[in-house]
């Protein structure tokens, strides 16, 4: 029976895995962060009980941000296939957080991957990487796009996406890249904008609230469906050898499109319901910001002023 270990398996894409394992007759081990509130809501219609002879899943406490529990695991797991999918993946949050971002999303991958090499277990290991790395690249980006990332979410994934490259290159490691555009579901975090504006429509129609604050409406998106990207995940890592791959749809819409959709669905204006609020806008540190202007002619006065005073 081939074995999976599954970090982030309480996640969208980590619960969609978890199920797609177990139904091809995997072994799964899924690392969870102990919570003082549940955190496994997405997994308990696959939850087993462990002291069953027949269980197959099986959930194990750790944190990305600890070596030692990672190690540990893989070395008493020796699993044959390593989803590293556990990371802060809230690009927004990461503006917030940025050092922990650093910490999880980024060197998290590199505690994985250095346990892989220490403890010689031969798992292949599949990186999520993101299209969040393309950053400012211009669109259509694809395998041979340079990363220009622009957030320290995408900082942090461009820097997990050599080290994967790092270790197969290095040491050999069947680490493979797989660097998904936006994927969705019923499932996708309640912050992410499609849920955010799905489960306001719901409830706005409920009855429940009035208004949804929005950022952004013309930012534009490649947006999936995660149940068949899971898939694609699995078969990168059943090829001959490890490499790096893009997925997305080819089509791209704008938040402003979601929305209308979303409320038209349901029979609604979207105008009466979405306001604009500068909060959720991604706040980059405007690269082209020109902090100092000086005119020239002035300069020429002011250092002229300053050679008189010299004097
Ligand atoms: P998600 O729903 O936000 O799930 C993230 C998972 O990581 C959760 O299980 C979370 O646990 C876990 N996690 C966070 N911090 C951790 C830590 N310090 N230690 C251990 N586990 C930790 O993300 P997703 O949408 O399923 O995405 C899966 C992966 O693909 C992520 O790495 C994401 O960055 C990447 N990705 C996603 C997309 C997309 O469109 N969904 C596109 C490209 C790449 P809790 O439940 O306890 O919070
Ligand atoms: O749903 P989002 O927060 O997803 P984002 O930032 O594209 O990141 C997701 O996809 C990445 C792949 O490219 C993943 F790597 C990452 O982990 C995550 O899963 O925002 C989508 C767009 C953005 O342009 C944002 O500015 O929606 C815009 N937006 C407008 N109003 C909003 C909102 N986003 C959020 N979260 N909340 C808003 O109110």
């Amino acid at each position: 029976m081939p074995k999976a270990l599954v970090t982030g398996i309480t996640g969208q894409d980590g619960s969609y895995l978890a199920e797609l394992l177990l139904a091809k007759g995997y072994q799964v081990h899924g690392m969870i962060r102990k919570a003082s509130t549940f955190n496994t809501e997405r997994i308990e219609h696959i939850y087993q009980d462990p002291h069953d002879p027949a269980a197959r899943l099986f959930l194990h406490y750790g944190d990305l941000a600890n070596a030692e529990q990672l190690t540990n695991l893989i070395y008493n797991v020796r699993p044959d296939e390593i989803y590293h999918l556990g990371a802060l993946s809230h690009v927004k949050v990461s503006f917030d957080i940025p050092e922990y971002t650093g910490d999880v999303t980024g060197l998290g991958t590199t505690r994985i991957l250095d346990a892989v090499r220490r403890s010689g277990v031969k798992a292949r290991f599949y990186q999520a990487s993101s299209s969040e790395m393309f950053g400012s690249a211009p669109p259509p980006q694809s395998e041979t796009t340079t990363f220009q990332p622009r957030s320290p979410y995408a900082i942090a994934k461009v820097y997990s996406y050599w080290m994967a490259v790092n270790y197969r290159q290095a040491y050999g490691v069947f680490a493979t890249n797989g660097i998904l555009f936006n994927h969705e579901s019923p499932r996708r975090g309640e912050t992410f904008v499609t849920r955010k504006v799905t489960r306001a429509v719901a409830r706005i129609r409920a009855g429940m609230q009035k208004k949804v604050f929005l950022g952004n409406l013309e930012s534009k998106r490649d947006w999936g469906y995660a149940p068949e990207y899971v898939e694609a995940m699995w078969s990168m890592l059943q090829r001959d050898a490890a490499d790096d791959f893009v997925l997305g749809t080819g089509e791209s819409h704008s938040v402003r499109e979601l929305v209308e959709e979303a409320f038209g669905y349901a029979g609604l204006d979207w105008h009466d319901h979405v306001e604009i609020d500068q909060g959720y806008f991604r706040k980059f540190v405007r690269p082209n910001e020109i902090f100092f202007l000086l005119n020239f002619s002035d300069a020429g006065q002011l250092a002229g002023d300053l050679i008189e005073d010299r004097r």
